[in-house]
């Protein structure tokens, strides 16, 4: 399946792998890159050094291209961008922010930067500033997410920029792969269909959660403080939106969620954790290998597209 995303990471699949922060690691990264799409480390708050061994190991499992997630909000931004330079990363996405300040270091040394962005404005800047190519991203999305659906916010980025757009918020298989054709990506990043996948590392009771998820189970915590994040809602989101609604300090707020997303992740709190997931979560009924994730998708994408790329 070529598209220009493909051309351009030099894939097989035009499927990019969501960057998600403590569960996307080597493992899962090698993985997606070894079945055809594009892996990525989600270097999240983690300390730059850490990100440095992840690459590393990756590059044990797989010699297929693969990249690092920047989340831009982390205090450890500036030393990954580094990271990524020494390390001869190839591709690069980042979220949570604007990456203007690192792209002229990245450009140099021929990092592909591919900025996730959630409005048509930060996808024109992006474009400006020299981006390969943008993820729009709607609100379907899980973790941190702006406000604009995906149906909506990705023919206008299409329109608002010539640099190829991946579509990404509520795509977990191939109807959503063609649907995202038809809105005019040359891509797709999927998430929680690989957080819930064999490869990934995350606690099962997490795993099962995402599994048995229906359509309506997501809940957006941090609307007030302006930092939404989407989660399968639980005992945390439900004491959440009661404080919020309330009106908590932000000081209350962040106590709750404080290493919340590590204690879902690492330790199966699927109560008082934070399970990050977008609203596709209710589509993903099994957990696949990456392989068969990947390759159901393009089958049945090609075929509800009958050759039309
Ligand atoms: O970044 C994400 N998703 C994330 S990051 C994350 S880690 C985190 N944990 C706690 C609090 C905050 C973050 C979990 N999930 N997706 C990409 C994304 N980026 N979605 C939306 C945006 C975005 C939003 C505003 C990008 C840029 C922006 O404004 C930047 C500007 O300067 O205009």
């Amino acid at each position: 399946m070529k598209t220009a995303i493909t051309e351009l990471l030099g894939i097989e699949y035009p499927v990019i792998q969501g960057g998600m922060a403590w569960v996307a690691e080597s493992h899962l990264a090698s993985a997606v890159s070894n079945a055809g799409g594009l892996g990525l480390i989600a270097a999240a708050a983690a300390p730059a050094e850490w990100v440095r061994d992840q690459i590393r190991q990756a590059k044990k499992m797989t010699d297929k291209p693969f990249g690092v997630n920047i989340m831009l909000m982390s205090p450890e931004a500036d030393a990954v961008a580094k990271v990524v330079i020494e390390e001869g990363v190839q591709v690069v996405t980042t979220g949570a922010g604007s990456p203007e300040k690192y792209m002229a270091d990245w450009k140099a040394a021929g990092v592909k930067v591919i900025p996730v962005v959630a409005s048509t404005a930060l996808a024109k800047r992006m474009e400006r500033c020299g981006a390969d190519a943008v993820v729009a991203e709607g609100t379907e999305a899980g973790g941190h997410i702006g406000e604009i659906t995906t149906m909506a916010l990705v023919p206008q980025v299409v329109d608002a920029v010539s640099i190829p757009v991946i579509a990404a918020g509520g795509i977990a298989d191939g109807r959503g792969m063609a649907a995202a054709f038809m809105l005019g990506a040359k891509g797709v990043q999927v998430g929680t269909a690989f957080a819930a996948s064999k490869e990934s590392i995350i606690h099962e009771n997490y795993k099962n959660s995402i599994l048995k998820a229906k359509d309506i189970d997501t809940r957006v915590t941090g609307r007030s403080t302006g930092h939404p994040i989407r989660v399968l809602r639980n005992d945390m989101t439900r004491k959440y939106l009661e404080l919020e609604q309330a009106g908590a300090p932000f000081e209350e707020l962040e106590s709750l969620t404080l290493g919340s997303l590590r204690r879902a992740v690492q330790e199966g709190d699927v109560k008082g954790g934070s399970l990050m997931a977008g609203q596709s979560a209710g589509l993903v009924k099994e957990s696949l290998s990456c392989e068969e994730l990947i390759r159901g998708m393009v089958t049945k994408a090609e075929s509800l597209m009958n050759g039309a790329l």
